[in-house]
């Protein structure tokens, strides 16, 4: 029977503390795997206490996913704490809106530094784990809408996603004879911190309303249940693909 059952599993979500990768942690919990909180600059022990309190099992990891050092050891802690290794979410990710002309280069490095490089380091320390364990996975890396379209003050940002996303065709190339598949969700536009102050511009919100067929920006949770479908059985045969969830945004150009 196909089932998005997740009991028995274990997961990693970088990023986990906030927004989006706090949305996916609940969500992975409540379908009953055990939960690795990556934070970095926040700490993660209310999203530890909400998966607790609703009988489920999890644990904050402090790591800098742009570090080799540090995520090889969350990686590690994390098969100590739980057992194995089964679904990676490469969801850490910063947008630090700037323009082109005058676009630092430290601000470039460290973009691709987090969103590009630390998907890879992530990715590759997990699925060392996963082959030796031999029982298959799932990686899944939250891309964006901006892997397909540019945007003016995210020069250094949707380089990344795209490669994000490319890096998941790879991927799915190489781990697929061990039975980890590899795939990316590319949300639209979704509330959080790291457009908060975009979002705060004179008009944007209900511009951006305007141009979403269903109507709404996105929350958290709307990226959450397609996260959980591609850790799950029910997508067993999904390998390489690019899920956009973005309420039709981007179909609609005319
Ligand atoms: P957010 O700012 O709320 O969350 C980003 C998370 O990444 C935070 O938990 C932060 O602590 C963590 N992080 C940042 N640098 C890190 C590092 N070096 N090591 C470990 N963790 C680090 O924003 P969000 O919208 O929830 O973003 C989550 C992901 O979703 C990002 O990859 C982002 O690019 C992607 N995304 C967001 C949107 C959107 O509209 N919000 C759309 C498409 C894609
Ligand atoms: C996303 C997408 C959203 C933007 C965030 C920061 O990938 O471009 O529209 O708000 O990044």
């Amino acid at each position: 029977m196909v089932t998005m059952d997740l009991s028995g599993k274990v997961a990693l979500v970088t990023g986990g503390s906030r927004g989006i990768g706090r949305a996916i942690c609940l969500r992975l919990a409540r379908a009953g795997a055990a939960v690795a909180v990556n934070h970095h600059g926040t700490d993660a022990e209310g999203v530890v206490e909400a998966i607790e309190g609703g009988g489920g099992r999890a644990v904050a990891m402090r790591a800098d996913v742009a570090r080799k050092d540090e995520v090889e050891t969350m990686v590690r802690a994390t098969v100590d704490a739980f057992g194995g290794l089964d679904i990676l979410v490469n969801n850490a990710g910063i947008c630090p809106f700037h323009n082109f002309l005058d676009m630092p280069e430290d601000l470039w490095d460290r973009v691709q530094a987090v969103n590009l490089k630390g998907a890879f380091l992530c990715s590759q320390a997990a699925a060392r784990v996963m082959v030796e364990q031999g029982r298959g996975g799932r990686i899944i890396s939250i891309s964006s809408i901006s892997a397909l379209v540019g945007g003016g003050e995210q020069t250094h940002y949707t380089p990344t996603k795209a490669g994000i996303h490319s890096l998941m065709q790879s991927l799915a190339i190489v781990l697929g004879p061990h039975g980890i598949t590899c795939n990316s969700v590319m949300p639209g536009t979704i509330a959080t911190d790291i457009n908060r102050e975009d979002l705060a511009e004179p008009g944007k919100r209900a511009y951006m309303e305007r141009r979403i067929p269903l109507g709404r920006i996105g929350e958290p949770d709307d990226i959450a249940g397609p996260v959980v479908f591609l850790a799950s059985d029910a997508a067993r045969y999904v390998n390489g693909a690019g899920l956009l969830v973005d309420g039709g945004l981007f179909v609609n150009l005319q």
